[in-house]
């Protein structure tokens, strides 16, 4: 296993449509379990492959807290087949948006289909933090982060921000 770099904003990596993955192998299990390694080492609980500029439908979760047993989900070509009426605003980050913040607001629940780790197709009923941050993995795969949600305004100050950022440590 290894941890990758992760791809922080602006980055023209981070705004590209990721292909489906055709066929889940050994390269996309190994990827699975780094991306999983990246992101307990952030740490985070998701992290989508664009975030590590991989241009796939792949993306890893885990949402047990600190203390609690690992509860690593790997999901491949995700696909919502279901979303709720009712909305539910969270106060979203990004590990590509380091240090910034802003409530978004998305459907309360989806059903997700997708394919694990064996190529097998899976479902899942998504609700709380699980609904919001499955959506959130989803918007990376189509170049969407959470700041592209938000006012032009806000969204154009955290990129100055970020691109100063990436200048004074260059
Ligand atoms: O670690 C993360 N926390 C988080 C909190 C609220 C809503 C979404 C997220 S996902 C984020 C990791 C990340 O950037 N995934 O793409
Ligand atoms: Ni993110």
């Amino acid at each position: 296993m290894a941890t990758l770099p992760i791809l922080v904003a602006p980055d023209p990596r981070l705004k590209i449509k990721a292909k489906p993955v055709e066929v889940v192998d050994e390269t996309v299990r190994k990827l699975l379990d780094d991306m999983l390694e990246t992101m307990y080492a952030a740490p985070g609980i998701g992290l989508a492959a664009p975030q590590v500029g991989v241009a796939q439908r792949i993306l890893v979760l885990d949402l047990a807290r600190e203390g609690e047993p690992r509860q690593p989900m790997k999901i491949v070509n995700p696909e919502i087949v279901w979303a709720s009426d009712e909305d539910t605003e969270h106060n979203e980050g990004c590990l590509s948006v380091p240090e910034h913040y802003a409530d978004v607001v998305r459907p309360a629940e989806v059903k997700v289909r997708y394919l694990d780790e064996n190529g097998a197709s899976r479902e899942v009923h998504a609700s709380g933090l699980l609904a919001t941050c499955i959506q959130h993995e989803m918007d990376h795969l189509e170049g969407v982060l959470f700041i592209d949600h938000i006012s032009a305004l806000r969204r154009n100050m955290i990129l100055r921000k970020l691109l100063k950022a990436k200048r004074v440590s260059a």
